[in-house]
Order: C-alpha cells, then sequence, then structure tokens
C-alpha cells in the first residue's frame, strides 16, 4: 500500500468556517477534508487537526516513519513553534506549507514564518482551495 500523505491543521482551524468569512471563506474543515481526499483520489490520506504542539509533533514524526508527504497548515505555530520547525527538518519527503489566508498582506506579527525556511513549497491566499491545490501538487512531488 502507498505511503499516506498527511494533511496536517494547526490550533482553531477546527473552527474553520465559524468566523471571519471574509479572510478564511465559509468551507469547514470537514469540507477542507473532502477537498484533499478527493484530489488524492486512491492514494491514502492522514488528515488531522489538533491545537496541541505536542499532538502534531508526534503526527509529523508518524510521518517521518509511514508517511510519503506533508501537507502542514501550522496556523499560529507557523510563526512561534520551533518544535514543530525541528520535527519537520526530520521528515526527508516533500512538506508544503500552506495558509489559506494570504499571510504576507496580513498584520506584521504573521508576515514571519518559520516553516518556509524547510518548506519545498508555500501556498497561501487560495482560500480553502489551497488544499486540493496542496494536496495534487503533492501527488506530483512523491510520484
Ligand atoms: O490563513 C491561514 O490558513 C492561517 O494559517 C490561519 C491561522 C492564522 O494564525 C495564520 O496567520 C494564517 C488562523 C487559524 C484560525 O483559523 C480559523 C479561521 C476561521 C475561523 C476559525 C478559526
Amino acid at each position: 500500500m502507498a505511503k499516506p500523505i498527511y494533511v496536517l491543521n494547526g490550533p482553531n482551524l477546527n473552527r474553520l468556517g465559524t468566523r471571519e468569512p471574509a479572510i478564511y471563506g465559509k468551507a469547514t474543515l470537514a469540507d477542507v477534508e473532502r477537498y484533499c481526499r478527493e484530489a488524492a483520489g486512491a492514494h491514502p490520506v492522514e488528515f488531522r487537526q489538533s491545537n496541541s504542539e505536542a499532538e502534531i509533533i508526534g503526527w509529523i514524526h508518524e510521518a517521518i516513519d509511514n508517511g510519503s508527504g506533508i501537507v502542514i497548515n501550522p496556523a499560529a505555530f507557523t510563526f512561534t513553534s520551533i518544535a514543530i520547525l525541528d520535527a519537520l527538518k526530520m521528515f526527508e519527503g516533500p512538506i508544503i506549507e500552506l495558509h489559506i489566508s494570504n499571510i504576507h498582506k496580513r498584520e506584521p506579527y504573521y508576515h514571519h514564518s518559520l516553516v518556509s525556511k524547510i518548506a519545498t513549497a508555500v501556498i497561501a491566499g487560495l482560500g480553502a482551495e489551497g488544499y486540493r491545490i496542496a494536496t495534487a501538487s503533492m501527488l506530483k512531488l512523491i510520484k
């Protein structure tokens, strides 16, 4: 069986679609999961969300052992977590950093991503559709 693509989501994204629709749109996290699974077709996907830094690091370690690629929206941890950065550095496969909004045209504290340093690619500002595009791109990167 092919090694799964890990789609990891950070804090508060479990509330996606419930507020700030002008920035994040109306799609829920369940919608986003569906977009990823549709884009992946028969390729297995591990889709996860956590508000816990430790849990996200645990999933990155899991992906190091059994994953083919990581699509990650670290949310606020993007700008704060060296621990998540250190974990991602240990992953040998492709990593796509994904943001629903264009972080570079938002508040200054959203301008400096720690993850972008080691990401294969960064997608930001395409809305929830970015998840579909990231997954489709990941399929090409792992082939
Ligand atoms: O644009 C993105 O995907 C972000 O990663 C989302 C994070 C924010 O801290 C980043 O700067 C950009 C925020 C996640 C909170 O998500 C919610 C969005 C809408 C409703 C509830 C939570």
